[in-house]
């Protein structure tokens, strides 16, 4: 919960600064001085980066490397966990682990790609403490509402109130390894406290395709997918990665880390999460036709 800054017993701080302005970030961390960084920055969304690819090149990409150096040039000794991601496997067939080679498909996966091998590079370079986390979808109900899962959710929700009728989608067949963000923060900590910076993939190992997950959120609500869902083609991505799924077996043995919740459960916990939400906003409610809009 947020507490007034002002207030003895606040612990969170916030602070601006950008990805895109490297000097600000030395500043940063020579003001705060962090015993760990997480890089979570980025233009996230796969579909989206067709569109902004020289945004997500400098925000995805070159965004790390100005946080490394900041690092380096602030003199701080502190921990670097960098986002990594399963989309940097791309067209290589599943299962992936850490010595999967890459082979990434959209503007997104490439620039990951980049921010995976400068990580490394630095760890190696200057003996920083950098991991990466290559952290296949996880997802909770604070999912962004343009990202399948959450799409899916809030729209079951939509339709079971009788708000909305129609969810437009893309490609159905598409298979996802979709675990709970909750176990893998709790995963990417753990990389932190390890002895040695190392590399890890976290996975549920599970095998779903989108029309798995959209059947399973619409039948826990009670509803039938296919009377609700049909075909846009400007969800489709101009190359598209067939199938991401996971064998976390490293962070296992390693880390002591394992998902417990699976792709069924967390689809139903969205849903319950969704409904819930959608009974508290009342007519504030934008559902996701209109977000639909949004092109992703
Ligand atoms: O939910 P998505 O947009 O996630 P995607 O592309 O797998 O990427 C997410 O996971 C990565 C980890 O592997 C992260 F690095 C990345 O930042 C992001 O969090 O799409 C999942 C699948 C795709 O195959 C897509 O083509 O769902 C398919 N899909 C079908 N219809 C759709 C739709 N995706 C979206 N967003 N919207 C649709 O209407």
């Amino acid at each position: 919960m947020y507490v007034d800054p002002h207030d003895p017993k606040a612990r969170l701080f916030l602070h601006y600064g950008d990805l895109s302005d490297g000097a600000r970030l030395v500043t940063l961390l020579a003001e705060i001085k962090p015993d760990e960084v997480y890089n979570l920055a980025a233009q996230s969304h796969v579909r989206v980066s067709f569109d902004e690819p020289e945004h997500t090149a400098d925000t995805t990409g070159v965004g790390t490397i100005r946080l490394l150096e900041a690092v380096r040039m602030s003199g701080i000794e502190t921990k670097f966990y960098q986002a990594s991601s399963s989309e940097m496997f791309g067209a290589t067939p599943p299962p992936q682990n850490e010595d999967t080679p890459f082979y990434p498909r959209s503007p997104y996966g490439a620039a990951k790609v980049y921010s995976y091998w400068i990580t490394k590079n630095y760890r190696e370079a200057y003996g920083m403490y950098a991991v990466n986390g290559i952290l296949f979808n996880h997802e909770s109900p604070r999912r962004g509402e343009t990202f399948v899962t959450r799409k899916i959710t809030r729209a079951v929700a939509a339709i079971k109130a009788g708000k909305q009728d129609l969810l437009y989608m893309g490609n159905l067949d598409a298979v996802r390894d979709w675990g709970y963000a909750a176990e893998y923060v709790e995963g990417m900590w753990r990389m932190l406290q390890a002895d040695e910076p190392d590399d890890f993939v976290l996975a549920t190992g599970g095998n779903y395709t989108v029309r798995d997950f959209l059947q399973i959120s619409f039948e826990h609500a009670g509803l039938n997918w296919e009377n609700h869902v049909r075909f846009d083609e400007r969800y489709l991505r101009p190359t598209e990665v067939d199938a991401l799924v996971g064998d976390a077996s490293k962070a296992q043995d390693k880390l002591g880390w394992k998902a417990s919740v699976h792709t069924p459960e967390l689809a139903r916990i969205m849903v319950d999460a969704d409904i819930q939400a959608l009974k508290h906003a009342g007519n504030h409610w934008i559902d996701s036709v209109n977000l639909d809009s949004w092109k992703n």
